[in-house]
C-alpha cells in the first residue's frame, strides 16, 4: 500500500454526480419511507457533490492506517470513483446481479469500504463475517446462502478452496492481495483497469441490501436479512441525536468487519453525516495500539463494545485524556455504572451507551448530551416503539421485568430486519403479538430508560459476540475426549461474560491430566470454528443436569454461574 493521498488505486477524473445537483441535504423525517433511497447515489455522492462546489472541509471520508506506517486517505470523490469501480467489477467481470448474495469475508482494510457501497450501487446483497471464521463456518454460510462470490485475502482463501466445491452456487471468488492465486479473480487489479462511470441502480426502500448471520440458542446461526431502509434511518434525526457527528468529526468505531455495529458505526452513521471514518487495520486486537492511537490521530468519537473500553482502562497507562477525543458510546454487551464513572474519571470524557442487535441495528441509546443514568442503555430510539413485554406481547407497566419488544404491527419501522431470510419459522418465532421480541430481558423506569438484565434464553454474550451454545457443543462432539457437553454464560470481570463448557469425558480419558486437556480442548474448538467462541472456562464433570426427557438443563448451570442459584 502506498502513502499518497489516493492510496493504491488510479486517481479519479471528473465525476458526475446522479442523484443531486447540490440543491442541499436530502431530508427525512423520522417516520418518512420514501419509495426509493439508494446510501450510495443519496448519501456518498451527495457528499462528492458537497467536496466539488467546496462545501466541505478538507478531512477525509476515510481515513487507513496501520503499524507500519502506511496510510489511506481517500476523499468522498474519491470513495465515488473507485466504488463505481467495484460496482463494474462486479457487474462486468464477474456478471454478478441485482438480489446476488456476496459474502465479504475481509479484515479491516479499504476494499471492505469499496465492496459495501459497491454492492449498495449494483444491488448485490453483501454479508459480512469475521475473518476468525474456519473452513467450516464459511461452508456453512456459502451454501445455506447460495452466495454467488466471495471476497476475502490469501489467508481465508486456502479455507475457501476445501469448501467451493460443495458451493454450487459459488462462481466468483474475488482475492484482495498483492498476489495472486490460481482460480481467483485479483480484486485490486481489476480495480486498476476498470472505468470509473457506472449507473447507480434505483433501489426501493425495502430492496433487500445486507445480511447479517445471528447466533441463537439452537441450531446454526439465522441470515437476518436488512434492506436499504437498515441505511435511511441513520438519516433519521432522531438517530442523527446519537452521535450528532459533524462533517469536522473523525469516528473510530473498532467493532469487526463482520458485524452490523462495523456496517451502521464503520460506514452508515459517520458518512451519512459526511465525518470522517477512522480505521486502524488492527489484525490482533492490542488495548496499547488503541490508546497510541487515540493520542496520534485527531479522534474526536470513538465507537466500541464495553470489553475494549474495559481492556483499555486496564493499561497501566500513565494518561488516558486523549487531545481530541469528545464524545465515546457503546454497544453490544452490558456495561456496570463503575465502568461508566470509571472511564470518565480516566479520560475526562463520558461513555455513552447504547443497545441493539443484528436484527435491528441501535435500537436504544443515551443521546449525546441526555442526562447519563449509569448502568443505563438509553431511551428507545424513533422511528422504534421499544417496550417490555410479556409472553403474549402485552405491554408491563415501568419497572417490570420482561423482554425488549420492537413495535412492527401494524407498521415495520425502517430499520428493523426484514425477515431471517429462507426460514419463515424462525421468523415467525420471535413476533409476538405486535412486537419483534429479541430474547433480551430488561426493566424500563418511569422515565422511559432502559436497564438490561439478560438473556431470556440460553445465547452467550461474552464480550459483544453473540454466540449460540450448541455451535459450541457442536465443535466440542468433534474431539474423541468429550461424550457430552453443555455450553453456558459465566461472568467475567473484563468480557462481561465469557463461555463456559461443562465436559462429560468419555471412558479412555478419564484418567487424562485436566489441565491439559483444557488446553487441548480449547485449541481444538479455535481450530474448528471461529475462535472467539472458545470456552475461556472449562470444567469437567461426571454428568449434566437433564429435564425427565433427556434435554440438559443449560439454565440450571448458568444460574449457579451467576451465583443464582
Ligand atoms: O484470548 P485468546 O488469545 O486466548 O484468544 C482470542 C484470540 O487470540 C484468538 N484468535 C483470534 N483470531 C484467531 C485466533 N486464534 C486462532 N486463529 C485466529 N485467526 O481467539 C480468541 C478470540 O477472542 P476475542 O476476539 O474475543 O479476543 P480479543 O482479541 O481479546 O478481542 C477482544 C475484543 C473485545 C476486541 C473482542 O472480543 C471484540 O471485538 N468484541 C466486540 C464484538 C462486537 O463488536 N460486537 C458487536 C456486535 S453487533 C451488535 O451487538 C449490535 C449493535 C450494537
Amino acid at each position: 500500500i502506498h502513502r499518497s493521498r489516493c492510496g493504491f488505486y488510479p486517481a479519479p477524473q471528473y465525476l458526475r454526480c446522479q442523484s443531486l445537483s447540490g440543491a442541499g441535504a436530502p431530508r427525512w423525517n423520522d417516520c418518512d419511507t420514501p419509495e426509493e433511497f439508494n446510501f450510495a447515489s443519496d448519501v456518498l455522492d451527495y457528499w462528492t457533490q458537497m467536496e466539488k462546489e467546496g462545501k466541505r472541509g478538507p478531512n477525509p471520508a476515510l481515513w487507513w492506517v496501520n503499524n507500519q506506517g502506511d496510510e489511506v486517505k481517500w476523499s468522498f470523490r474519491e470513495m465515488t470513483d473507485l466504488t463505481r469501480r467495484a460496482a463494474n467489477v462486479f457487474t462486468q467481470t464477474c456478471g454478478l446481479q441485482e438480489g446476488d448474495h456476496l459474502a465479504l469475508i475481509l479484515p479491516r482494510v479499504p476494499e471492505w469500504w469499496l465492496v459495501i457501497v459497491a454492492c449498495i450501487r449494483t444491488g448485490i446483497v453483501f454479508m459480512p463475517g469475521t475473518t476468525q471464521m474456519k473452513a467450516k463456518d464459511i461452508l456453512y454460510r456459502l451454501q445455506v446462502s447460495k452466495a454467488k462470490g466471495i471476497v476475502t485475502t490469501d489467508t481465508l482463501a486456502p479455507e475457501v478452496d476445501s469448501v467451493a466445491s460443495e458451493c454450487p452456487a459459488l462462481k466468483t471468488k474475488l482475492l484482495v492481495s498483492d498476489h495472486s492465486r490460481k482460480g481467483w479473480l485479483d480484486f485490486r487489479s481489476l480495480m486498476r483497469s476498470e472505468s470509473p462511470v457506472h449507473t447507480c441502480i434505483k433501489s426501493k426502500t425495502l430492496d433487500p441490501m445486507a445480511i447479517f448471520f445471528t447466533s441463537g440458542t439452537t441450531g446454526f446461526p439465522k441470515m437476518a436479512k436488512h434492506s436499504h431502509g437498515l441505511a435511511l434511518r441513520s438519516f433519521f434525526p432522531s438517530c442523527r441525536k446519537l452521535l450528532q457527528l459533524k462533517t469536522s468529526d473523525v469516528l473510530w468505531c473498532l467493532s469487526d468487519t463482520g458485524w452490523i455495529l462495523a456496517v451502521g458505526g464503520s460506514l452508515l452513521e459517520p458518512w451519512t453525516a459526511g465525518s470522517t471514518v477512522f480505521v486502524h487495520h488492527l489484525p490482533q486486537f492490542d488495548p496499547k495500539v488503541i490508546v497510541q492511537t487515540l493520542f496520534k490521530y485527531p479522534i474526536t468519537q470513538c465507537f466500541a463494545a464495553p470489553s475494549v473500553f474495559r481492556m483499555i482502562l486496564q493499561q497501566n497507562s500513565t494518561s488516558l485524556r486523549f487531545p481530541t477525543l469528545e464524545h465515546c458510546c457503546t454497544g453490544g454487551e452490558a456495561l456496570l455504572p463503575e465502568e461508566q464513572e470509571l472511564w470518565r474519571r480516566q479520560t475526562g470524557v463520558l461513555l455513552y451507551q447504547a443497545y441493539g442487535q443484528s436484527e435491528t441495528g441501535i435500537s436504544c441509546g443515551t443521546l449525546r448530551g441526555m442526562k447519563i443514568k449509569p448502568g443505563s442503555m438509553g431511551k428507545a430510539i424513533p422511528p422504534y416503539d421499544v417496550q417490555i413485554i410479556d409472553d403474549k406481547g402485552n405491554i408491563l407497566p415501568p419497572n417490570t421485568e420482561g423482554n425488549i419488544g420492537i413495535r412492527i404491527k401494524p407498521t415495520r419501522p425502517i430499520g428493523v430486519f426484514v425477515c431471517y431470510e429462507n426460514n419463515p419459522v424462525k421468523t415467525a418465532e420471535v413476533e409476538c403479538g405486535d412486537f419483534y421480541s429479541s430474547g433480551d430481558r430488561a426493566t424500563v423506569d418511569a422515565e422511559g430508560y432502559f436497564w438490561f438484565l439478560g438473556r431470556a434464553d440460553d445465547v452467550i454474550n461474552a464480550s459483544g459476540y453473540r454466540i449460540g451454545p450448541a455451535e459450541v457443543e457442536n465443535a466440542l462432539a468433534e474431539h474423541p475426549a468429550v461424550a457430552e457437553s453443555a455450553v453456558v454464560s459465566s461472568p467475567d470481570p473484563i468480557r462481561g461474560e465469557v463461555v463456559k463448557a461443562f465436559i462429560v469425558l468419555t471412558p479412555n480419558f478419564l484418567s487424562h491430566d485436566r489441565d491439559q486437556l483444557t488446553k487441548e480442548l480449547q485449541q481444538h474448538v479455535k481450530s474448528v470454528t471461529a475462535p472467539y467462541k472458545y470456552p475461556r472456562k472449562v470444567e469437567f464433570v461426571s454428568e449434566l443436569p437433564k429435564t425427565i426427557t433427556g434435554k440438559i438443563k443449560r439454565s440450571e448451570l448458568r444460574k449457579k454461574e451467576f451465583g443464582q442459584m
